[in-house]
């Protein structure tokens, strides 16, 4: 009875309350990003300071000079004690009466790292534990006309880890990426306990700078009556003729009432259906359909159309809510078809089995709040620009935020979604359970409307470290046989239950894949099915020319190492650090084994340069010259393999890493190769004693007719011998064309004098490819000693390069101190093909005088 007469006063004050804002028409939500006049300090000290927020203590305590740049040679050591500490953020912000009188006030907090207490006006509204949440609080009850104060409190990530450490009463093995012993806490790798950026405790490319902070933005919402809070538009069947959609839009209603739901196609007409909410959460579905619809095509394939779905809701004119969606028109399946070697795994784009050509992404900062709208743009055209149609955003990081995903987008890069696991076993007990299913269910659903997302795959390499990394065997000798259960169920309960399931109720079309690398079967990575992280190049320190060898169905991950440029070595070490076993140097370089494994490549095959700077550029030369032996050999081998992912596109602060470019953007000699041999027509070679193979490798989807020409050239340019073909590069194939035998082929020429020059043209004479190479290992070549003649001019905003050479001039590398992109570089440049090569500066003013005097270009020979 009691309950019967609390409805019903609720029932009339609702109405009343309605009554009195439709009167007034105070209808659409309004939406205040608190961003202004907060102020920071450590609990134990007195005096705040200002803040950005979003941001992170560590950018602030650097804005407010507390603390050094932590990139710079060793200062990230110094600055340990910060995230041993808590740290308050405050400020106030004023609220009119209309807005705290309308039905819901909330405050949505979209990331807090990690954990932090939040007060508005003294009271405790929110806990938070997981940096990949959003949080919304209704506080109606705690906001005030007038100003209001909100603080927050975050608590030491390292003291809360620890408590959670040696509360578990057993151990978790973790790889040597949390690099405790820099954060002082010795060997207690607390990362993951806390749902929080893996990467931040430290990476084998990464420094350790655990921050805390408010890393996305906080709103204050308010609405009356009602709230689409989201739409999902699920694509049911997709051809050429029509597209089929079900929109499922989900409306929060503070009463019932009867209400219109406009909605709309692009700029079309708007369609409506009468729509009765009831108190609460209203899911309404909408049958949509688009007649002959442009499909939404990767890089390389075609355009990346995407639709704007938009939706009204209205009460009688009153409009109460509106929201937009853009969407993309496209089938994406991963094809796992039994075949006589195992079984295939490659995705299959409206129809088309698609050779996956990318790299995976890590955060591009450690410090989040840093990264800009315009470096997300930079990082996903460079990857456009190198002929990719794919990334894998890896588990060690973040859910990048939405601008990712939205140049994704616009631009036809898919994206292998990792959750964020990596390298690690990790607890169950419930609430951690509960916290990643939340966590899932909210990334799921955040992103489930980007066509970019191609596969939600669970994590990175934590099935391949149990089994075959030996921890299994080693906690269950360590532990005993109960323990290791315990942890191996904790790993069937996120991988194989709380995510599977997230993906299934949120986004059911989507493929899930529970662990990068695995086979069909789950046990770890073979050749024969699944996806392949092959580290023998590198880690097992094999020849790259075991790239050719090793063959997967998919190649997730595989790279080799190189410093950042010298620009960029300045940025973070001075002169007298310029030594890669300097104390500086060896702290930009994490991987245990980093530093020896390169040089003992580049003495493989190159010879010892004389200096430091040249060291850097053969390193980037050596780097390069390996991924595109592996990217090649993947490639050919199409369609028993079908992606190439290498490790990894970019750097989160300026260090020793497998990135392609560096934290600044600029492209390694790697980013160029890449481009190169991700080109959607290549002719790529495997010797074989002495045989070339010559194969033709094309990822267009039609027939293109052309002449293979092969050159044996000297390094004066002479033309010693010539073969041509007329060949068909047939669509989505690769094919082996012709087989040079070197006996007959270079007769008596002596291979370190000459090389072989590949061309591919088509019959309308457009050059598709064109590529050098050579019989020996550089360093056994007679390489001459070319003049380079450069003539330059500045074109528009660009400066314009013409370079030419009288002989040889091998990885001829440009470089400028003033900062900026050349279109090409380390390429080999032939007597009498003359390049030219366009620089645009970073800074708008181009001045030619000084670009000249900063212009260096070198080549191989002059390295020694
Ligand atoms: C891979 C990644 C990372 C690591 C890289 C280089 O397997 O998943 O964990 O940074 O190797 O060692």
């Amino acid at each position: 009875m009691l309950q019967l007469i609390k409805r019903l006063l609720f029932v009339i004050a609702t109405s009343f309350f309605i009554f009195s804002c439709s009167s007034n028409n105070d209808f659409g939500k309004t939406q205040t990003e608190i961003n202004t006049n907060w102020s920071f300090k450590s609990t134990d000290e007195e005096v705040w300071l200002p803040a950005n927020v979003p941001g992170c203590v560590h950018t602030d305590l650097i804005e407010n000079k507390k603390i050094k740049d932590p990139f710079y040679r060793l200062n990230e050591h110094d600055v340990q004690w910060v995230d041993k500490k808590d740290w308050e953020y405050k400020t106030t912000f004023t609220v009119d009466e209309k807005t705290c009188s309308r039905d819901v006030t909330e405050l949505v907090f979209e990331g807090l790292d990690t954990y932090a207490d939040v007060y508005l006006n003294d009271s405790l509204i929110l806990s938070s534990d997981n940096m990949f949440r959003s949080w919304k609080i209704n506080c109606k009850k705690q906001l005030r006309n007038g100003e209001n104060s909100l603080k927050i409190l975050f608590h030491s990530p390292i003291k809360v880890g620890l408590a959670l450490h040696d509360s578990l009463g057993y151990k978790l093995p973790v790889s040597d990426n949390d690099l405790s012993q820099i954060g002082g806490v010795g060997d207690k790798q607390v990362s993951i306990f806390l749902r929080k950026a893996g990467y931040h405790f430290g990476w084998d490319w990464g420094p350790r700078l655990v921050t805390s902070g408010i890393w996305k933005p906080i709103y204050l919402n308010s609405w009356n009556l009602a709230s689409i809070e989201d739409v999902f538009v699920s694509q049911d069947e997709v051809t050429v003729q029509k597209a089929t959609l079900t929109a499922k839009v989900e409306i929060e209603a503070t009463s019932s009432f009867e209400g219109n739901l406009f909605y709309a196609i692009n700029d079309g007409e708007y369609a409506s259906t009468v729509v009765s909410l009831q108190t609460g959460l209203n899911t309404i579905q909408i049958p949509l359909s688009i007649n002959t619809p442009n499909l939404w095509w990767p890089n390389g394939m075609g355009d990346q159309t995407l639709y704007t779905i938009s939706f009204r809701l209205n009460k009688e004119l009153n409009v109460i809510d509106n929201r937009k969606t853009l969407i993309g028109l496209r089938n994406i399946k991963v094809v796992q078809t039994p075949d006589s070697a195992g079984k295939s795994f490659y995705f299959e784009v409206n129809g088309v089995a698609t050779f996956m050509k990318g790299a995976n992404y890590i955060p591009q900062d450690v410090f989040l709040d840093r990264v800009t709208p315009m470096d997300y743009e930079r990082v996903i055209q460079s990857a456009v620009d190198a002929n990719m149609n794919m990334l894998r955003v890896w588990g060690g990081g973040i859910y990048e935020k939405d601008v990712f995903y939205d140049l994704c987008d616009q631009k036809g890069i898919l994206v292998w979604q990792d959750f964020m696991f990596a390298c690690a076993m990790f607890p169950g007990d419930e609430a951690f359970l509960e916290n990643v299913k939340q966590e899932a269910v909210e990334n799921v659903r955040r992103l489930r409307n980007h066509p970019s997302i191609a596969l939600w795959c669970g994590n990175n390499e934590i099935l391949s470290a149990w089994n075959n990394w030996g921890w299994k065997n080693r906690e269950t000798e360590t532990q005993g046989q109960e323990v290791a259960d315990r942890i191996n169920k904790t790993y069937e309960d996120i991988f194989h239950k709380v995510l599977p399931e997230a993906v299934k109720e949120n986004d059911p079309s989507k493929f899930y894949w529970a662990s990068s690398p695995q086979s069909d079967t789950g046990v770890p990575e073979n050749l024969t099915s699944g996806d392949m992280h092959y580290w023998g190049v590198w880690w097992g320190k094999e020849p790259f020319t075991n790239y050719e060898k090793t063959i997967p169905r998919f190649m997730s991950e595989f790279g080799f190492q190189s410093f950042p440029n010298i620009n960029t070595v300045r940025k973070y070490a001075i002169e007298d650090d310029w030594d890669i076993n300097s104390e500086v140097m060896k702290s930009h370089q994490r991987s245990s084994i980093g530093n020896n494994t390169i040089k003992e490549y580049m003495l493989r095959h190159y010879q010892e340069p004389k200096n430091f700077p040249m060291f850097l550029y053969v390193n980037h030369v050596l780097q390069a010259e390996g991924i595109r032996i592996g990217i090649e050999a993947q490639r050919r081998n199409k369609p028993y393999c079908m992606g190439s992912l290498y490790w990894q596109i970019n750097d989160c602060w300026p260090v020793a890493s497998w990135s392609s470019s560096d934290y600044y953007g600029n492209w390694k000699a790697l980013h160029y190769a890449v481009r190169k041999a991700f080109k959607p027509i290549i002719i790529s070679t495997e010797k074989k004693d002495n045989q070339v193979e010559v194969y033709i490798v094309s990822d267009t989807l039609k027939d293109i007719e052309g002449t293979l020409s092969i050159e044996l050239l000297g390094f004066g340019g002479e033309i010693i011998n010539t073969y041509n073909q007329f060949v068909t590069a047939k669509a989505n194939q690769s094919e082996k064309i012709h087989s040079i035998d070197l006996n007959e082929f270079i007769k008596n020429a002596p291979k370190k004098e000459v090389l072989l020059h590949y061309t591919f043209v088509s019959k309308h004479g457009k050059l598709f490819y064109e590529t050098s190479h050579y019989l020996l290992a550089p360093k056994a070549l007679e390489l001459p000693s070319p003049t380079i003649k450069k003539v330059l001019s500045t074109v528009e905003k660009k400066y314009s390069i013409t370079l030419q050479t009288d002989l040889l001039a091998k990885n001829v590398y440009l470089n400028s101190a003033i900062e900026g992109h050349f279109s090409d570089n380390y390429f080999d440049l032939l007597p009498g093909k003359p390049v030219t090569i366009y620089f645009t500066p970073k800074d708008e003013t181009p001045n030619a005088i000084t670009f000249e005097e900063t212009l260096k270009v070198v080549s191989l020979v002059d390295t020694y």
